[in-house]
């Protein structure tokens, strides 16, 4: 269940990630919509669904059948995403001050 959820979250981190070949300070600056030089919460997971959302033809908040990736394997709901990215940025937020700054953004959680 671990692997399927690892695979599952690199299935949506990597179209960003190809978006981003320069450093992190470019990576901080799109996911940063409000520019205030720091990333949300909110911030971090609208970015990180981008692709969910993009797939969720019939927006039901549910990824299934032709919507996944591959067009097999089991559904996922966009809850589930959430609460994965949640506690991935808490993880990340090594300073514990709701924010992801430029250096934590750039040391992911091991
Ligand atoms: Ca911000
Ligand atoms: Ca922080």
């Amino acid at each position: 269940m671990r692997i399927l959820i690892l695979l599952v979250s690199l299935s949506f981190a990597l179209p960003v990630m190809a978006q981003v070949p320069t450093g992190t300070s470019d990576y901080l600056a799109r996911m940063d919509s409000d520019h205030d030089g720091r990333v949300s919460i909110d911030e971090y997971v609208s970015w990180m669904t981008y692709a969910f959302d993009e797939r969720d033809a019939d927006h039901n908040g549910v990824l299934e059948g032709a919507e996944l990736p591959g067009s097999r394997g089991k559904p996922i709901a966009r809850t589930t995403l959430v609460a994965q990215l949640r506690q991935r940025f808490a993880k990340q937020d090594r300073n514990h001050d709701g924010f992801l700054d430029a250096k934590e953004l750039a040391s992911p959680p091991q």
